[in-house]
């Protein structure tokens, strides 16, 4: 009887195959949303559900690749742990509220504390992403300067060192470039598919790839030199590469005469960066760091130090505004800036403005309390972004009452958590606009469920920039499941109910119509295609750049008046651990390259990648770990002045002694997040709420732990 059952269960199942096979296949171009690179793919649907993505071969950004990250977050579309409707909070339980009893209570409660405290105590932080434009729109809209992006945790201080020395971030041009030093990237693991791909591309017409890292990386991998630098100390390895190449000649003297100010100074105060300094400070040998700057120098204007990210010194130390100025200041006197193969100002879509039709709002009155754009507190930060970890200590002191954290989960990607969730849990009313439960939006007052990327249409978006402008777009591909709404439309109906609506009488269609028109194209040319050149193509050189001088800065009188050295000079990381004391580490983090932050530590075939290869692990230096009585794979226990956790580790050659290393997506600690709950840690357990005195970013990696077995 259960044979004959299951051969007719099989026949079934066989006939609904065949039907499900032959189903038709529908092609969407849309954007992913795995992680903030927003790659363009092709997502194609069958029988109603999402079938499968690929990469879009026009893309700059990924020139037609996907990641496992990427492959991976799909499947979240069907995550059972998804919110489905609009919650609040009662008594510590979310209940199902309507959308219009949210937004109704939410704008009682902000006109009560708009009377009470002003606008200014209202802030929004968000991911960057394309529709931040709205969300600052409604910010000013409300008269409140506080709009706030994670820069401060990721990337203020490498735009700071480039923004004062060449005027703006440029893009690395590598597919051109015939020598590739980098120096704390890791774009195979903290992915940058494209850059992958133009390694790849030099390294076959004979490039060398140098990769500095004081780990022995997914990049350093596929590097002919892997340099493991003393973590903290890059900034002396630039200066005795710049000391090389003044006190050799080794320079653009052409490049440098026409298109840069300050060498004289430079000349002057680099002699007290010889290699056998460096060499003591960073732990690179002095003829190393000789042979790889005369390699360099020989093949220059071809040549690049990468222009970095997040790693070493994104928002790290104490000196990482020093380490972007050294570090720009050596690829200009390489004659490498705006040049094929070198450092290059790609080519950005620039996307028309909604006014006149729709007037913007005028913009605050008052400052942002946490001391960006006023010359005085963080005179090098950035108004933009403003200081994301700021918010719990301004909320502490009362000068934040009312939040909205969108696509953003502050309580685990912020530094010292105990400190966040206190600041966070002081306010009077917090919402939360995410997708799943996180760690911040298990404490909000309500929370508002945006559709999944694949269910919902966002604005253009000009992320794609290259040798040429691209627009693109993230449109909807799968019908909604649950009573959820796109983040566009959030921020319109908020507005309309906050009072302010006057300043929202567009919906998203007609707002990416308008941002469209200046280039040309229309928007439903972009929507069949996914991504669109737009613009002209780059051109090598430059006659000015947007600096105060128009030249390269090398001597920045503008730091000068503000107090800053003008030219680069040594400064020592804020803490350093004892060479003397077994258990004392630096803790470093990092990307793995199938995790995004902490945001995919949720997903289940992600996670199990991360199961099945043992990868929840703090990776120590072999020798070091033995000196412990560690084995591979034995338990630990970390401390630092703010936190403690146990973890497994990784003992590796691949690993400076000096330094630990933590895979930097887990620690999730949201109970509703099924998978992802209470595996591995997060840096941030152990990194104090620290401020540069410049930039005001979190200085991440000026953390010393204590590790012991257990
Ligand atoms: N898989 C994956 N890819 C991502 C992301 C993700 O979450 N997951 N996020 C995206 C985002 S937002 C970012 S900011 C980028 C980040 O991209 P990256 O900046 O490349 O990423 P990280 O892993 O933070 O750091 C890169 C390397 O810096 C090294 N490092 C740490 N300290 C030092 C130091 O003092 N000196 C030197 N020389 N090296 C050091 C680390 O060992 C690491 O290998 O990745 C993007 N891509
Ligand atoms: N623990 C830890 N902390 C970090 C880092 C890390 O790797 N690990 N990296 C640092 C760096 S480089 C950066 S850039 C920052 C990033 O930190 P965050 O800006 O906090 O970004 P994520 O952690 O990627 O994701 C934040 C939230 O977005 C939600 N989300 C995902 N998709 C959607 C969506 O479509 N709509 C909405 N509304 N929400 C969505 C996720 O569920 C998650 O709760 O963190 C910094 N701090
Ligand atoms: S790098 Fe991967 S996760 Fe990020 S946008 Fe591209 S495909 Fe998606
Ligand atoms: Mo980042």
């Amino acid at each position: 009887m259960g044979a004959l059952a299951l051969s007719d269960q099989i026949l079934d199942f066989k006939s609904w195959a065949k039907t499900n096979a032959e189903a038709p296949v529908t092609r969407v171009p849309t954007t992913c949303n795995g992680c903030g690179n927003r790659c363009a793919i092709f997502a194609y649907v069958k029988n109603g559900r999402l079938w499968r993505i690929e990469g879009n071969p026009e893309a700059n950004g990924n020139q037609g690749l996907i990641c496992p990250k990427g492959h991976g977050y799909i499947h979240d579309l069907y995550n059972p742990d998804r919110i489905r409707s609009p919650l609040k909070r009662v008594d510590g339980r979310f209940q199902p509220i309507s959308w219009e009893q949210a937004y109704k209570e939410i704008a009682q409660k902000i006109n009560l504390i708009i009377m009470d405290k002003g606008p200014q105590s209202i802030f929004w932080i968000n991911y960057p992403q394309p529709n931040h434009a709205y969300a600052l729109r409604l910010m000013h809209a409300l008269g409140s300067p506080h709009y706030f992006t994670h820069g401060s945790t990721c990337y203020t201080a490498r735009n700071a060192g480039w923004n004062y020395t060449v005027g703006k971030l440029p893009s690395n041009d590598l597919a051109n470039s015939r020598y590739i030093m980098i120096i704390g990237r890791n774009p195979a693991g903290g992915i940058d598919l494209g850059q992958v791909a133009d390694i790849t591309k030099a390294k076959s017409k004979g490039a060398k790839l140098v990769v500095v890292d004081p780990r022995h990386s997914e990049t350093a991998i596929l590097a002919d030199e892997w340099l493991a630098i003393k973590p903290g100390t890059d900034l002396a390895l630039l200066l005795a590469m710049i000391n090389v190449m003044v006190k050799e000649g080794l320079y653009d003297r052409d490049f440098v005469q026409k298109k840069t100010v300050g060498f004289q100074e430079l000349e002057e105060q680099i002699i007290n960066y010889p290699p056998e300094w460096a060499e003591k400070v960073c732990e690179i040998p002095a003829k190393t760091i000789m042979r790889i700057t005369r390699e360099m120098a020989a093949l220059k204007p071809k040549v690049l130090l990468h222009r970095g990210y997040h790693g070493a010194f994104g928002c790290q130390y104490l000196n990482s505004f020093q380490t972007v100025r050294a570090l720009a200041i050596a690829n200009s006197l390489l004659g490498n800036i705006n040049r094929e193969g070198g450092i290059y100002f790609a080519q950005s879509a620039e996307l028309g403005e909604l006014q006149p039709k729709h007037p913007v709002p005028e913009g605050p009155k008052v400052p942002k309390a946490d001391g960006t754009g006023i010359p005085g507190r963080y005179p090098l930060g950035s108004y933009g972004d403003g200081i994301a970890h700021a918010i719990p200590e301004l909320a502490l002191r009362g000068e934040l009452k009312c939040g909205f954290v969108y696509h953003h989960n502050p309580l685990r990607t912020n530094p010292n958590p105990q400190r966040a969730i206190a600041g966070y849990k002081k306010l009077e009313l917090l919402v939360a606009i995410d997708t799943v439960l996180s760690e911040t939006a298990s404490i909000a007052h309500y929370v508002l469920p945006e559709s999944f990327y694949l269910e919902r249409e966002e604005a253009v978006d000009t992320k794609h920039s290259g040798k040429r402008g691209q627009v693109s777009i993230q449109q909807k591909v799968v019908e909604r499941m649950f009573d959820t709404r796109p983040g566009t439309q959030i921020i319109i109906e908020l507005a309309q109910h906050l009072g302010v609506g006057r300043f929202f009488e567009f919906n998203l269609e007609e707002a990416n119509e308008l941002r469209l028109k200046p280039l040309g194209n229309s928007l439903a040319g972009l929507k069949q295609k996914g991504v669109l050149f737009v613009g002209k193509p780059w051109k090598e050189g430059f006659d000015k750049i947007d600096t105060p001088s128009g030249k390269v800065e090398i001597y920045s009188s503008t730091l000068e008046k503000l107090g800053f050295p003008p030219i680069p000079r040594w400064e020592e990381p804020l803490v350093s651990p004892d060479p003397k004391d077994p258990h004392s580490f630096r803790l470093l983090h990092g990307k793995q390259a199938f995790h995004t932050h902490a945001m995919t530590a949720n997903q289940p075939y992600l996670m199990a990648i991360s199961h099945r290869y043992d990868l929840i692990r703090l990776w120590m230096n072999r020798r070091r770990g033995e000196l412990l009585g560690l084995k591979d794979g034995g338990l630990v226990q970390i401390k630092s002045l703010v936190g403690e956790g146990k973890i497994r580790v990784k003992l590796t050659e691949g690993i400076h002694p000096s330094c630990v290393w933590l895979p930097s997506g887990y620690g999730v600690f949201s109970k509703h997040l099924t998978t992802a709950y209470d595996l591995g840690l997060s840096y941030n357990d152990f990194l104090p709420t620290l401020f540069d005195p410049a930039v005001g970013h979190a200085m991440s990696s000026e953390i010393i732990v204590q590790v012991k077995k257990v």
